[in-house]
């Protein structure tokens, strides 16, 4: 047997058994006043994301594909599988008591928790369903995560989300690919659990995620190419021109869901943009609940996440669901972005 393939049997083996509940107990215990709040937020997380698998591997026999006939707040289609996943996730957190409020891509306002229900120490928001254009087509889609501390002492309220990334407490995703996973960070690196379908557990399969430090793909909407400020095209142009010194020329792949095209990306390196352009001036993708929880993960994974003027993780936000351009994946080939491509 190959020695690498040795390794990862014996990787594999040590790690089997290991729930991601299981993986969240041993990291409570090894702090002593921890209270058990931030596991059994996970707990909520992974229970609405099993929902939501499920459903989407069914979402052709159930009836959920096609959209409901209203736009939500970005004025984008709302899918049915979209207002699916955002039921779930609310219902699943509510009433847990870890939460005191909770913020979501498809809802304009922060959404409280009912008052029968105990109010906890953390914010959540979330992109319930992130890919909508994806959904009916059978493409990876996901479901992305912010968990921020409770600022107010008082009544929680906006100035509760409006948080820089920096500040988060935790941040994931749960890619519903081939297989679905869910990857998370607590400010302790980045761990990816798998889905066991058939036992209805996550197990821990990706331990300890590291981005390379440079690699070899590239992934943008090149359709947007006329939009885009003449350094951008001129960056992409770059990667594309054969230089063996630099690795060049680079290979495109993009998907068009920003948790497959990040989950990419992270495992394999390389460097996904979706920069400012003359119609999106602030880029497309939301601070709060894509491109901050990202950030949060590729810089635990020893990447980097910038909007071409500055770290994600350090842009101060002034709105729910305000957007930023953004520039996330490996070390070397995000500082290469952000020096080639102009600043505002
Ligand atoms: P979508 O609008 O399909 O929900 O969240 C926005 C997002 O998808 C990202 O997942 C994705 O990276 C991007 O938009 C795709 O946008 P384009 O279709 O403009 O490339």
């Amino acid at each position: 047997m190959a020695e690498d393939s040795r390794v990862d049997e014996i990787h594999r083996a040590e790690h089997y058994g290991w729930t991601l509940e299981r993986f969240l107990l041993e990291r409570q215990r090894a702090f002593p006043g921890a209270t058990g709040e931030f596991t059994q937020l996970f707990q909520q997380l992974a229970l609405a994301g099993k929902i939501i698998s499920s459903r989407v591997s069914q979402a052709g026999l159930a009836g959920l594909l096609g959209h409901t006939g209203k736009t939500n707040v970005q004025g984008e289609t709302v899918q049915k599988m979209d207002v699916f996943a955002n039921n779930t996730l609310i219902h699943c957190l509510e009433s847990g008591g870890q939460v005191c409020l909770m913020a979501s891509e498809e809802v304009d306002d922060p959404i409280p928790i009912p008052t029968r229900y105990p109010k906890g120490r953390y914010v959540i928001m979330f992109d319930p369903l992130d890919g909508s254009t994806n959904i009916d087509v059978n493409i990876s889609i996901g479901t992305i995560f912010s968990v921020h501390k409770r600022l107010s002492a008082g009544d929680p309220g906006i100035s509760d989300c409006l948080q820089q990334g920096s500040k988060q407490v935790a941040a994931g995703y749960i890619i519903f690919g081939s297989s679905c996973m869910f990857v998370f960070t607590s400010g302790d690196g980045v761990h990816g659990f798998t889905l066991d379908p058939s036992v209805g557990e996550f197990f821990l399969s990706h331990p300890d995620i590291r981005m390379p430090e440079r690699g070899k793909l590239y992934s943008v909407n090149e359709g947007n190419q006329a939009l885009w400020d003449p350094s951008v095209r001129e960056w992409v142009e770059w990667l594309r021109t054969p230089d063996r010194a630099n690795g060049k020329p680079y290979s495109g792949r993009y998907i068009g869901t920003l948790v497959a095209d990040f989950h990419r990306t992270l495992l394999k390196g390389g460097v996904f943009a979706y920069p400012a352009d003359v119609k999106n001036k602030h880029g497309k993708l939301r601070l709060l609940y894509e491109a901050s929880p990202m950030a949060l993960i590729a810089t635990q994974a020893g990447g980097l996440a910038s909007t071409g003027d500055e770290p994600v993780l350090d842009v101060i936000p002034t709105e729910l669901h305000q957007r930023v351009p953004l520039f996330i994946g490996s070390k070397l080939d995000v500082e290469d972005a952000v020096a080639r491509v102009k600043r505002k």
